[in-house]
């Protein structure tokens, strides 16, 4: 049973109401997420006046994954890593902007958690105006605290994931979070520079009718996933198709409204597009507390293990009733 919660309380009073829960919390958690608003509060300023301060536009490198890098997204990568490398809980961190890991610098302890994040994803919705995020996920690091963190910290199962949310910055600022007791959403009041309970306890439902893909791959996609979409679309079945090309906006539309995004795998993306570690994880720890289901096509994305901090894969995401339908239909030989 999902702990009740009071509408419009702060995110701070939830993090030290969840942090009181845990009588052997060292409050280490608490400074993590604590960090986690204040570096978001800080993003989403500057998302919000992007086209007033220059910060339109791309740096003229690509990252990592061969990607135009933005200026914001270099921006959100250094502010979430400079807010999270020096309060001594957190031993690493991977990001999607970074090929390899950042350890923890040796002037700060190295704590007691490992983070992962695409600090701004969808950027390249950026110059448009359509919503995009910052996507996290937690683990408990298994070398001894204090120690430098190794890559056997991060290289695990997604099931071994502590705590994953995210962060979409649009018409407003909303934090999804999950910490293992349900989904919580926070709205930020940016009059006040704190986040507010807004959506407690969100729940899917069983089923949904709309389905968000990017039609343009049809021709490349597996032909029982094509026939799968092209039923939806006759008459009387009454669904909708909703895809914005950011993940976190169409992940978010579909939690509060119910819907599944696929993204499989493409002939330019033969792993699929998406990132295991930072994308997939989070997301799909999210979902399962909300109720949900995530595979890639055949396997529960949480019982996936990465080889390497940037591996894809491919994703279906949202309503138990339609993605336990289309891994059915993936999976049959
Ligand atoms: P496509 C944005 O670049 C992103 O990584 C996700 O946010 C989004 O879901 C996906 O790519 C869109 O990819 O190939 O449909 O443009």
């Amino acid at each position: 049973m999902a702990q009740h919660y009071d509408e419009g309380m702060t995110l701070h009073r939830f993090i030290f109401e969840t942090t009181q829960a845990h009588p052997d919390a060292t409050g280490q958690f608490a400074t993590l997420l604590q960090q986690v608003s204040l570096a978001g509060r800080m993003v989403s300023s500057r998302v919000n006046r992007a086209g007033l301060g220059g910060m339109l536009g791309g740096t003229g490198e690509t990252n990592v994954q061969g990607e135009y890098v933005q200026k914001l997204d270099e921006y959100a990568n250094s502010i979430f890593k400079n807010a999270l490398e020096h309060p001594g809980v957190v031993a690493l961190i991977a990001s999607e902007e970074d090929e390899e890991p950042a350890y923890t610098p040796e002037r700060f302890r190295s704590g007691r958690y490992v983070f992962c994040m695409d600090p701004l994803d969808g950027s390249s919705n950026i110059d448009v105006n359509a919503s995009i995020g910052t996507i996290f996920a937690v683990y408990r690091r298994r070398t001894p605290e204090g120690s430098r963190a190794e890559l056997a910290d991060v290289l695990r199962p997604g099931s071994e994931i502590g705590a994953a949310g995210y962060i979409i910055y649009g018409s407003g600022t909303i934090l999804v979070l999950s910490t293992g007791n349900g989904v919580h959403g926070f709205t930020l009041d940016p009059s006040v520079g704190e986040f507010f309970l807004s959506h407690p306890n969100i729940q899917l439902q069983d089923s949904a009718k709309t389905y968000s893909v990017n039609e343009g791959y049809a021709a490349s996609w597996d032909p029982r996933l094509r026939a799968w979409v092209e039923s939806r679309k006759e008459a009387g079945m009454g669904w909708s198709a909703r895809y914005i090309g950011s993940l976190v906006a169409d992940f978010h539309r579909n939690l509060l409204k119910g819907g599944v995004f696929l993204y499989p795998a493409t002939d330019s993306s033969p792993k699929g597009k998406l990132r295991m570690l930072y994308e997939a994880f989070p997301l799909a720890y999210i979902v399962e507390q909300a109720g949900g289901m995530a595979t890639d096509g055949k396997n529960r994305i949480l019982d996936l293990c990465p080889t390497g901090l940037h591996d894809r894969t491919p994703l279906y995401i949202g309503n138990r009733a339609q993605v336990e339908e289309i891994t059915a239909l993936l999976s049959d030989r």
